[in-house]
């Protein structure tokens, strides 16, 4: 809650865009509750923050567990903090009961998790994971043209050490589940078995600005005729393809965007997801058929590019069972359960052993400010990552 008030909104929610001033307070923040607990703190050149409790054997590879606490423009309390804050809760409960772990226990703050400010999502984990380069991701740019290289050396978090390159035990990480399917069941935990593949693509289309008086519809080259036609049929592609399959159109701008002009130009964004690569193939083959006979019925041009995309990801058998056992052992009812979501767990599956925990979240409303969770929820999902952090990381007397 004290987190939440850096980038507090009007509505209850949080806008705390990623490599912002409000990011910046908001790694303060956690780093002054990381000092407190005694944790070594490094950066990494994407402005990973990790903080580091001491096992008793340093040179065993760290079990690791955290999120992202940079959010959606008009996010929750909850997406991605959640995660952080549960594990400085479990650096919090081995201090305050005296317990060494045997291998060393850390926290990740992964930067730029939303993807909403900077393309790709899940940035600072997909270079860690090798996912893309340190260079691709240092130099992508927002609306404003601000490069992610200007904003992390703006927000003082251009950390010095190599990006990746190093293994961890085992990475857990807890997040609301921000879809209905736990409060349907009305289960307190769900064990995360994997995530949703998920495609990103940028639609430029390219018509003629005309006056909407005099032009005859005949001659008109409408860019938002066609961009209209594409958000339909492409809500289309996941409705014909159920039940696994998700798409979206989120992001629109329209130019020159007044009444009284034809608009010439459109910029989209569109969101495939599905869990399947097959599945993402076949959507993706749907789209650009979809996108080539809209170009030709509104005389508009497309130019349909893909921006980022990650395969349907399948966490480690070890990982969730460690989860799960925990879960029984708490008597917490719990389920099996893939993410819709894409999480930082889905790439750094690809360099350890990851697990997810969730818990659930109110109506299963998320990215958008009045998303809410139960405090004994919050609390089930701690508990739970705190015996797998235990099981993974081994304890001393
Ligand atoms: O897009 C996602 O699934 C995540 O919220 N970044
Ligand atoms: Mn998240
Ligand atoms: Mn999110």
């Amino acid at each position: 809650m004290e987190l939440a008030r850096i980038g507090a909104t009007e509505k209850g929610g949080v806008r705390r865009l990623a490599l912002s001033d409000l990011d910046r307070q908001g790694r303060e923040l956690t780093r002054e509750w990381f000092d407190e607990a005694g944790l070594k703190i490094t950066v990494d050149r994407i402005g990973n923050i990790f903080a580091r409790r001491a096992g008793a054997d340093p040179s065993l590879p760290p079990v690791v567990s955290g999120s992202h606490i940079d959010t959606q423009p008009s996010g929750g309390k909850f997406d991605g903090n959640y995660g952080v804050m549960a594990a400085l809760e479990v650096v919090r409960t081995l201090n305050d009961t005296g317990t060494r772990t045997l291998a060393p226990f850390e926290i990740a703050i992964w930067t730029n998790e939303e993807g909403s400010r900077f393309v790709p999502v899940m940035m600072g984990s997909g270079v860690f994971a090798g996912a893309f380069s340190l260079e691709h991701a240092m130099t992508q740019r927002d609306a404003d043209g601000v490069s992610v290289g200007e904003a992390l050396r703006a927000i003082g978090y251009a950390g010095d050490e190599f990006v990746g390159g190093r293994s961890f035990a085992a990475y857990y990480e807890a997040h609301i589940e921000q879809g209905p399917i736990l409060e349907d069941l009305g289960h307190t935990v769900g064990v995360v078995t994997g995530a949703l593949g998920l495609r990103w693509y940028d639609l430029v289309l390219s018509g003629q600005d005309s006056h909407a008086g005099p032009t005859p519809m005949r001659l008109r080259r409408d860019a938002l005729l066609g961009a209209a036609r594409i958000v339909d049929r492409v809500n289309q592609i996941a409705l014909t393809r159920q039940p696994g399959a998700r798409a979206t159109v989120g992001f629109m701008q329209v130019l020159p965007n007044s009444r009284n002009v034809v608009p010439g130009t459109v910029r989209m964004s569109v969101d495939l997801r599905h869990p399947t690569e097959a599945g993402l193939d076949d959507m993706e083959a749907a789209l650009r058929t979809l996108v080539q006979a809209v170009g030709e019925e509104c005389a508009v041009e497309a130019d349909l590019n893909r921006v980022t995309s990650y395969a349907p990801v399948r966490f480690d058998a070890s990982c969730i069972e460690a989860v799960r056992q925990a879960s029984e052992r708490l008597g917490y009812s719990h389920s099996d359960i893939v993410s819709g979501a894409g999480h930082d767990a889905c790439y750094v599956a690809r360099v350890a052993p990851t697990g997810m925990i969730f818990v659930p979240c109110e109506g299963g409303i998320s990215h958008n400010e009045i998303e809410n969770a139960k405090p004994e929820d919050l609390e089930a999902g701690c508990n739970v990552l705190l015996h797998a952090v235990l099981a993974s990381a081994g304890t001393v007397d």
